[in-house]
Formats: structure tokens, sequence, C-alpha cells
């Protein structure tokens, strides 16, 4: 197995915001079938209202690209999954390290205009300079006049606003991005959840035919994240899997009208996200994700989601013979964030 038997926990670069990352020893995992055998009712985020702090800082990678990390030197392209439950309020102390000016915008949240990250409303951040961006997040309900108010609820993501451009196409082009989750009080959680942004060509702006890969046990709850960026339309498309064309990719009962789905258009800027149970009725496998525009696919924007039998191994899966993908470095988990399983 060696490969992807990788410790997963080295690779914890979730952020945890609140209840989502509640200890558990359960996780247990089926025999060999590919029937899942969920041992506990699934965990669900609490309610929120809760006032957050975090710490971001902007840098330039080792390879030149841009991104966000939690700890100085350590910025990753996508940034850092930021979850946050419905009322939460979020205070980011922003840390520009670059030699140019940059920013933090967010889709989806609560912010004034002065955490609105564009150089418009003189929102960003100079060279060196640091800067609080705060971001609300409120549950759905009745207006006065009568009608309905959304929540905050939703698959969202944050990018910069200032890099390169006024509208930070340089920034994003860079890799400066990254997802946001905003739960709703009762949602179910994931054991795992993995970032697919679609930036241009690349997926998370890695080279193409090179992934990333993510990993999983038969019978985990694995939660995705789309994103889109760059110039182009695309399609996301995941093997041997489905979920709910709604808010969450989870169907709410049996007379939930959603359609479900294994591939969905998205332009720039868009976001989504869904939840899977790894393998569920079709059992382990290297499944394929990847843009399903043909001339994208056949361009290498493709990677593998590989799902382990219990024993840790993939069934007709060999790293080394896969012609078109680099898996040099093993099962690659960039994008990836594990959740609470390990305590
Ligand atoms: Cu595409």
């Amino acid at each position: 197995m060696g490969e992807f038997g990788m410790d997963r926990r080295g690779f914890n670069r979730r952020v945890l915001m609140g209840g989502a990352a509640v200890a558990t020893s359960l996780a247990v995992a089926p025999e060999s079938s590919g029937a899942p055998a969920l041992a506990a009712p699934a965990r669900t985020a609490p309610a929120g209202g809760a006032v957050r702090h975090l710490r971001l800082h902007m840098e330039r990678l080792a390879d030149g690209q841009l991104g966000y990390g939690l700890v100085r030197g350590a910025a990753t392209v996508p940034g850092p999954l930021i979850e946050l439950n419905e009322g939460d309020t979020l205070h980011i102390e922003v840390e520009n390290t670059l030699d140019v000016a940059a920013s933090l915008h967010v889709h989806g949240l609560d912010y004034e205009i002065s955490s609105d990250g564009t150089a418009l409303s003189r929102s960003d951040v100079p060279p060196g300079g640091t800067r609080t961006y705060t971001w609300r997040t409120h549950r759905p309900g009745r207006r006065s006049d009568g009608t309905w108010r959304a929540g905050s609820a939703g698959y969202w993501h944050y990018h910069d606003h200032v890099v390169g451009t006024e509208h930070g196409t340089g920034g994003i082009r860079a890799g400066l991005y990254g997802p946001v989750i905003v739960r709703r009080e009762g949602d179910v959680l994931p054991d795992a959840t993995h970032t697919v942004v679609f930036n241009d060509m690349l997926i998370n702006n890695r080279p193409a035919h090179s992934g990333p890969d993510f990993e999983a046990t038969v019978g985990d709850r694995v939660e995705f994240v789309s994103i889109t960026h760059g110039e182009y339309y695309h399609t996301f498309h995941l093997h041997g899997h489905r979920w709910a064309d709604n808010r969450t990719g989870l169907l709410t009962g049996p007379d939930d009208p959603s359609r479900v789905i294994d591939n969905k258009i998205c332009g720039p800027a868009d976001s989504f996200g869904f939840q899977v149970i790894a393998g569920e009725g079709v059992g382990a496998g290297a499944w394929m994700y990847h843009c399903h525009v043909q001339s994208h696919s056949d361009m290498g924007m493709v990677g593998l989601f590989l799902v382990r039998k219990a024993d840790g191994t993939v069934p007709g899966y060999d790293p080394h013979d896969h012609g078109t993908h680099d898996h040099g470095a093993g099962a690659q988990d960039s994008g990836g964030h594990d959740h609470g399983r390990d305590g």
C-alpha cells in the first residue's frame, strides 16, 4: 500500500470553526465488501453564534505561486478551508508578506464595505501591511415584510481582488483563493473535505495530469468543494458517485425533489459542494474525477478519488502503472482537509 497508506494527519490543514471536529473514535471501517456499515448516526453541525478570530498570511510560495496560509511560511494553494456555522462572526487578521498590495474578498457571507477587499473601497492590504477583515453570517428567517431571507449556509470561497488588476486577476491566477463552508445547525458533517478548484486549465494550480488525488476508505463520508476560476467554463464529474443538486448535496428525505446528478457545469467564481459515502454500492477503486469538457480532460484536468478497501488496498490500481499521471509523491492531498476522526 505504501504510497496511499500515508498518514493523513500530516496533511491536516483544516480550520476548526466550532463543533465540527468533535472527537470520534468510531470510524468503523466495513469488513471488505463495498457495502458501507456506518456504525453511528452522522455527526451534525452545532448552532452558530460564536465570535472567532483567525490569522491568514498572503505569501509567495517557493515555486513562485501565491497562497494564503494559517501560519507564516506555510501558505498553500488552495488556501485553508474556513468553516463557520450560521450566526458566527469571524475576524481575520490578514498579513501581506508580498511586495504588492493584495486582499481578501469573500463570496456569500455578510461583510461591510470596509471588508470588501478591493482597491475601490480602499480595503486592500499594502505590502508588508496587516488588515482585519470581518465576515458575518446569519440564519434564515422571515423579514418584517413577510418575505423569506436566505441564510448564509452554503459552499463559498474567498480570493484576492487586487493583485495584477483591480479584479485580482493576477492574484487568482497565481493561487490566491480558497474554500469557505457555512453550515446550518443540523447539517451532516463529513469525515473529510477535499477542495477542487478549476482555475483556467489547471486543478488547484497543479501541473496538468497531476491530480490532485484524494484518499478515502470505503464507507467514509467525504465532502467535495468545487470552485471555478479563470477564463473558461468547466463541468465537474465524479465517477461512481452521485449527489443532489441543492445546498448540501444531500437529499433530506424520499420526497426531496432535488435532482440527483454526477456532473455539474461551473463557470468562473461558481462554487458548490456535496458529500458522498466513498464506494457506496460500488466498492473500492481509483475513481476518476475530471472536467468533462472533452478537450479539458484530455489536457489533464483529471484527478483520482482513491477509495481503499479496509485493508488499505485499491483494487486494480497501480500508481506506477498510470501513464499520464505523475504519482511521484504518492497520493496527493492538496486541498484536502481531514475532519475530526483523528481526534
Ligand atoms: Cu474544463
